[in-house]
């Protein structure tokens, strides 16, 4: 059965919906009502907003766009569109109590299950190989990301668990490899749940470069800061030298010093930093710090997707860095299996052909290059989505995180956000012209 057969979409559409479900079940389960109408940040919405938020997506794309429904209850929707409401101000709104926002988002599933069995997967833009529904899925998996952020912002004890992922064999391969300079095909044309703005595939031209073989662990970020980098202007951009001044940045989010060591809160337990792990939840000016001290740089957008997706044994673009197939658990850390990025080097099997890894999964990376749209780019299916976004203001984060699902997560999947933020699960890599 071809994966584009209608009743193998359908299932696999069945399938990441559920997955969706449950996971963001559990996020907002695992806390009391009280907790989920609360703001635990100004950064992020009441869990309660994200979980109504996602039922009314999926009203509008699926009910409403899709089977050409009426609005179930219009005098929400304002409620729930991000752009009406900046996150700040959501926990201020008449938004619908936890037992409601439950019943409509379940409401709406089920209504959105019908029209899955009913839906002709093949005619129409929005449902080609059920693109709505694959959309919808990576909404709401967004959102749970989205949400894991709100728990670990949330003080007071820990409500979520996960095992830790496998300890790893020391790392002892090559800290960097060569990239060869050359042509290599960036976006999709073809991936059939793509999102607009990893269309379409096109060629550019990269000169030859070096990379990271792992992402930038704690212990050698922990060299930066015993190195005095955050009181040394020379490593920082103007905004960079500003932002942290301003705001009295000395480490990552989430670490204090105490007794000669750094300690961190994750997830409502403190615990010794871990040297060996790829370095979380530090901001676009922080990664750029770093790389200028260590005499290197980020990498652009582009160095990373061709580190990444191209193959110099055939000069095609892989889905993934090990190949086409979808992500299993020896590839990759993803999906909120574990509450943490494993260790650097971790994921042989997840390797690419130059053998970079950890591309995929483990922290979100930050590149050098700001949001944009590539060559040819059309909105679709609405401009909210990426369109407005576009510019100098943000700057594009890749490869995703251990709390990122699959389904949300692929070599061409482009994130972005403020370059002070690191609340986000953000890490980096560096790299240098050979
Ligand atoms: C792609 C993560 C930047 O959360 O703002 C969720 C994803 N878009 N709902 C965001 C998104 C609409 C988006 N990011
Ligand atoms: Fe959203």
């Amino acid at each position: 059965r071809s994966p584009l057969d209608p009743e193998a979409l359908r299932e696999r559409a069945l399938d990441v919906l559920t997955t969706a479900r449950e996971r963001t079940a559990l996020l907002t389960t695992c806390v009391d009502d009280r907790d989920l109408m609360a703001q635990h940040s100004p950064l992020m919405s009441p869990l309660v907003w994200d979980l109504a938020h996602i039922g009314n997506q999926e009203e509008l794309w699926l009910l409403r766009a899709v089977a050409g429904r009426d609005a179930m209850r219009p005098e929400i929707d304002g409620l729930y569109d991000a752009f009406e409401h900046p996150r700040a101000e959501r926990p201020s709104l008449p938004l619908l109590p936890p037992d409601e926002a439950r019943r409509y988002a379940a409401e709406v599933r089920g209504r959105a299950l019908d029209v899955l069995e009913g839906a002709s997967l093949q005619g129409g833009r929005l449902t080609e190989a059920g693109f709505a529904f694959g959309m919808i899925a990576q909404h709401e998996q967004q959102h749970d990301e989205t949400m894991l952020i709100t728990h670990q912002l949330r003080k007071g004890p820990q409500a979520l668990t996960a095992p830790d992922p496998a300890p790893a064999p020391p790392y002892h391969g090559p800290s960097e490899v060569l990239v060869p300079g050359g042509p290599f095909t960036m976006g999709t044309s073809t991936e059939p749940w793509a999102l607009d703005n990893e269309r379409p595939a096109h060629r550019r031209l990269v000169p030859a470069f070096h990379i990271d073989t792992t992402p930038v662990t704690n212990a050698a970020y922990q060299a930066f800061i015993d190195d005095g980098g955050y009181g040394d202007e020379r490593w920082w951009t103007p905004e960079g030298w500003a932002h942290i001044r301003a705001n009295g940045l000395k480490a990552p989010l989430f670490w204090r010093r105490e007794g000669g060591q750094w300690l961190r809160r994750r997830f409502g337990v403190t615990e010794v930093v871990p040297p060996d792990e790829p370095v979380l939840h530090v901001c676009w000016y922080e990664a750029d710090a770093y790389a200028r001290w260590a005499g290197r740089r980020l990498p652009t957008e582009t160095e990373w997707e061709k580190a990444a997706r191209h193959d110099p044994a055939t000069g095609r673009s892989r889905r993934y860095p090990w190949g086409d197939a979808d992500p299993a658990p020896e590839h990759a850390n993803l999906g909120q299996r574990h509450l943490r990025p494993a260790p650097a080097g971790s994921y042989p099997a997840g390797a690419s052909p130059l053998g970079v890894r950890q591309l995929i999964g483990d922290v979100w990376e930050w590149t050098s290059s700001d949001f944009l749209p590539y060559p040819g780019f059309t909105a679709f299916p609405y401009k909210e989505y990426s369109e407005v976004f576009f510019g100098p203001e943000y700057k594009v984060l890749r490869g995703g995180s251990f709390a990122v699902d699959p389904v949300a997560c692929r070599g061409t999947f482009r994130n972005w956000d403020y370059p002070v933020r690191r609340q986000i699960f953000s890490g980096f890599r560096t790299a240098r012209d050979a």
